[in-house]
């Protein structure tokens, strides 16, 4: 059964398909900006300085901290990963166990397992902006109501003027970072992508899998600019990326949950693919727009989504919340 077939280790290395060279420490980006890839040793974290814990969870496993590499403002994102099935064995033979306590039949132990099966996730954005210190920040959270009128006087001007970079976006569609992760492209200009795993997922295990795929076409912003001439770019993106998928992970369309987001953090069609079960960060109704069903409003209104109120959750210190209010609008 593809499930549990699909449980295996997965192999990052099994790329498959023929990806370009990176090019590292390579500096001809807009920004100037070097683009690493995984096997760069240097530990950029020895001199990190905490200055603040942005977020943790317990449940999750994970913190998000605010601080400093050199003088450069940086947030961190720590997270222990899942026990993979195919490590068991080495985990149990290969581990020192410490008793804690006995008691009839119950014993709790530390185990210490060895330093390549206890590896934890991080992802380091630097230079973060105030923006992404805010993004990890845990904050409150206000449903708002955006009609027609609002994208055009509210929403609009204020993403054209304070969203993310999507810099890193372009490094992955002109191959100048991640190239070697892609796990499927189709070049064509108006219906292409490329298909890759999401930095959130650390392609372990396909338990919680979860993959990008993004538009080669640079001018679609989010799901307010989409209309009926773009459903052959929506259909292409969900049947080659779920057919990708199957191939590369075993893992049928059935299990998938594919969908947008609005609002999104980055301004440039692309398209979640996660793993039905998996409880992916923003995969709540609130935010999550699954695309077959973008695929049909389209096609029975041109206009759907210039033209429909659309709701989304906004954080307490999102400056598009503010202009929500002194619009009079929450
Ligand atoms: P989004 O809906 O714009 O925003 O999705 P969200 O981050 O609030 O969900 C963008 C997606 O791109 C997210 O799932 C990010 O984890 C992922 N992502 C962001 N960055 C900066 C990168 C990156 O550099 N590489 C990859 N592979 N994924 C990224």
């Amino acid at each position: 059964m593809a499930d549990t077939s699909a449980k295996r280790l997965l192999d990052s290395d099994k790329t498959g398909e023929p990806a370009q060279e990176v090019k590292r420490g390579k500096t001809d980006n807009e920004n100037g900006r070097e683009d690493g890839n995984e096997s760069v040793q240097e530990n950029v974290l020895s001199g990190f300085k905490t200055s603040s814990v942005l977020s943790d969870s317990a449940r999750e496993k994970n913190i998000f901290i605010y601080g400093k590499v050199a003088d450069q403002d940086a947030v961190v994102i720590l997270e222990k990963t899942p026990i993979r099935e195919d490590s068991l064995a080495e985990l149990f033979s290969g581990s020192t166990l410490k008793l804690e306590m006995k008691n009839d039949i119950y014993s709790t132990y530390r185990l210490q397992a060895p330093p390549h099966l206890n590896e934890i996730k991080t992802t380091v954005v630097c230079p973060a902006t105030e923006k992404h210190i805010k993004k990890y920040q845990r904050k409150e959270s206000f449903l708002v109501e955006e009609t027609e009128e609002d994208y055009k006087n509210i929403t609009l001007p204020y993403i054209q003027k304070q969203s993310f970079s999507v810099q890193w976006v372009y490094n992955i569609l002109e191959k100048k970072a991640e190239a070697e992760r892609i796990v499927y492209e189709d070049p064509d200009p108006d219906v292409g992508f490329v298909l890759l795993p999401d930095f959130k997922w650390d392609q372990k295990q396909v338990d919680d899998l979860y993959l990008i795929a993004i538009a080669h076409q640079r001018d679609i912003k989010s799901l307010r600019d989409l209309t009926s001439e773009h459903v052959p770019l929506l259909q292409n993106i969900f049947q080659k990326g779920k057919e990708a998928i199957l191939q590369r992970y075993n893992l049928p369309g059935s299990k998938l949950r594919v969908y947008l987001h609005y609002q999104p953090s980055y301004y440039h069609l692309h398209v979640h693919f996660t793993k039905l079960g998996y409880d992916a960060p923003g995969c709540g109704v609130e935010r999550a727009h699954l695309i077959a069903d973008v695929i049909q409003n389209l096609q029975s209104d041109p206009q759907y989504y210039k033209t429909r109120t659309l709701y989304f959750p906004l954080r307490a210190d999102d400056g598009l919340l503010s202009k929500f209010k002194e619009a009079g609008r929450l």
